[in-house]
C-alpha cells in the first residue's frame, strides 16, 4: 500500500484554516522572542528518523505475544510500512535493518524499492543474542565476548556478513548491541569477557569500509541479570576508543537504570565527539520499549536540549544517527510509530526554542530560577503547529494520526496481507 500526496492533501483540506490561526498565534509571539522561526521549521523538516524493520509488527514480551493484524511478512512489506511512514509524517526517510531476519534475495530490486518510497538505509544490526538454525556454536555463553574461539570467531564474521549486505544496500554503519553477560556471581571472568570483546570488535572495525562507522551500545542489564559486557556509556566509549576514530557510543534511551541523568551522558559523549547513534523510546522502568514521550516526556526535552546544544557547539561530534527502538504490544504498530515520531519533533522543535545565549547568561549570573524559567518557557511552549507545518512543507499529513485512521491504512494492509502474517524476526 502507498499513500499519495494528492491523497493527503484532501485530507488536509478541513484542518488546514484551523492551522493557520494556531500558526500565526504562535509565530506572533516567537517573532517576538527574537526566535528564527523559518530555520525551525527547516531544521524539523530535515529532521529524519530511522524506522528499525523489527518495529512494524507487534512485540511482545518473554510472556506472550499478542498479534496484530495485516503485519509485514517479508522485507519488502516492511519497506512498504515505513514508506506509509513516511509518506505520512516525513520524517521517517530511513529504515534499520536486522540481519539475519532481512537478508534481502534481490538488491537491486529492494533498494529500488526504497528509493521509490523515499528512504535510506540507515545502520545495520548483526544479531549474536539468539542461535540460528543450523549454526555451528551456540552464543548461549557469550558471542563476542565468548570463551570458546569457535563461537567468537562465528560472532564476528557474522559482523562482517552484515557489514557486506549493508553495503551492498547503501548502508553506512553497524550496529552492535551485545547480549554478552552472565546472570551469577563467579559465573565467568570480568576482564577476560571485557579483553574478548574489545579484541572482537578491533577485528570487526579494522575490517569496515574506510566510509564506514561502527556503534557501540550499551545496557545495564537484560537478557542477562547479574552483569552484562557493555553495561553502560563509559564501557562502550572505552570499546570504541579502543578501535579507533570511526567507532562511536550509541545511546538507547531505554537502556540506563531508573533515573540516570542521559542529558549529562549525552553532553559528555558529544564534548568527546563519540556519540554516534540514538534510539529513542520511553520506560519507566528499564528497557520497556514504550512509545517516546509517552512517560517522561521533560526528560526528553532536556535530552534534545544537549543534543541541539552539541549540534551547534561540537563540530567535532559527526552527524548523528537516529532510531526509534521501541516495542508496541497493544497498540498498532504504525499508529505507535506515528506517535513516536510526533514525539520526537516536538521535543526537537522544543530544544531548538531554547535561547542558548540567554540561558548562558544566566548560568553566568548564578540566576538558578531564571535557568529553570528559561528551560521550561520552551518546554511549555505548544509547538505543535511548527512540527505541522514542517510536514506540510514536505507534503506530508497535517496530522497524521488522523490521516492514518481516515485512510483505514490498517484495514486495507489486512485486505492485502490477510490477518495471521507474522514478520521475521517477531
Ligand atoms: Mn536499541
Amino acid at each position: 500500500m502507498q499513500l499519495t500526496k494528492d491523497q493527503l492533501q484532501t485530507i488536509n483540506q478541513s484542518g488546514l484554516s484551523r492551522h493557520e490561526t494556531d500558526f500565526n498565534y504562535l509565530l506572533d509571539k516567537l517573532l517576538a522572542n527574537g526566535t528564527a522561526v523559518e530555520d525551525v521549521i527547516t531544521r524539523l523538516a530535515d529532521f529524519q528518523v530511522a524506522i528499525p524493520s523489527w518495529a512494524l509488527g507487534a512485540g511482545g514480551t518473554r510472556f506472550g505475544r499478542f498479534s496484530y493484524h495485516g503485519e509485514p511478512a517479508s522485507l519488502e512489506q516492511k519497506l512498504d510500512d515505513v514508506g506509509v511512514l513516511h509518506a505520512l509524517t516525513q520524517t521517517a526517510g530511513a529504515v534499520s535493518l536486522h540481519i539475519p531476519w532481512d537478508i534481502p534475495t534481490d538488491y537491486a530490486a529492494v533498494r529500488e524499492r526504497a528509493d521509490s518510497l523515499g528512504l535510506k538505509f540507515d545502520a545495520i544490526n548483526s544479531n549474536t543474542f539468539q542461535d540460528q538454525h543450523g549454526a555451528d556454536h551456540s552464543y548461549k555463553h557469550g558471542s563476542l565476548s565468548a570463551g570458546e574461539e569457535g563461537a567468537r570467531r562465528q560472532a564476528i564474521e557474522h559482523n562482517l556478513e552484515v557489514v557486506e549486505i549493508g553495503r551492498r544496500l547503501g548502508s553506512q554503519s553497524l550496529t552492535v548491541w551485545l547480549a554478552d553477560g552472565t546472570n551469577f556471581p563467579g559465573q565467568r571472568n570480568f576482564q577476560r569477557n571485557l579483553l574478548q570483546t574489545q579484541d572482537s570488535l578491533q577485528q570487526i572495525y579494522a575490517a569496515l569500509p574506510d566510509d564506514w562507522k561502527l556503534y557501540i551500545e550499551y545496557k545495564p542489564y537484560e537478557p542477562n541479570f547479574y552483569s552484562t559486557v557493555i553495561q553502560d556509556w563509559g564501557t562502550s566509549l572505552m570499546l570504541a576508543n579502543a578501535c579507533g576514530d570511526r567507532a562511536f557510543t550509541l545511546v538507547d534511551l531505554g537502556h540506563h537504570l531508573p533515573n540516570t541523568n542521559i542529558e549529562q551522558i549525552v553532553a559528555t559523549l558529544m564534548l568527546k565527539g563519540k556519540l554516534g547513534g540514538f534510539h529513542f523510546n520511553d520506560s519507566k522502568y528499564g528497557d520497556d520499549d514504550l512509545t517516546v514521550g509517552s512517560t517522561k516526556p521533560y526528560a526528553l526535552f532536556l535530552i534534545f536540549n544537549e543534543l541541539v546544544y552539541g549540534m551547534r557547539n561540537n563540530p567535532q561530534n559527526p552527524d548523528l544517527a537516529w532510531m526509534i527502538d521501541a516495542s508496541h504490544n497493544v497498540k498498532d504498530p504504525l499508529e505507535d510509530l506515528i506517535q513516536s515520531l510526533e514525539a520526537i519533533q516536538i521535543a526537537y522543535a522544543q530544544a531548538l526554542l531554547v535561547d542558548q545565549e540567554e540561558l548562558a547568561r544566566a548560568q553566568e549570573a548564578h540566576d538558578v530560577v531564571r535557568c529553570q524559567e528559561i528551560l521550561q518557557d520552551a518546554y511549555r511552549t505548544d509547538v505543535r503547529p511548527l512540527v505541522q507545518r514542517a510536514r506540510l512543507s514536505r507534503g506530508g499529513a497535517l496530522n497524521p494520526l488522523h490521516a492514518y485512521r481516515k485512510l483505514e491504512v490498517r484495514n486495507e494492509l489486512i485486505r492485502e496481507r490477510g490477518k495471521h502474517t507474522v514478520a521475521t524476526g517477531l
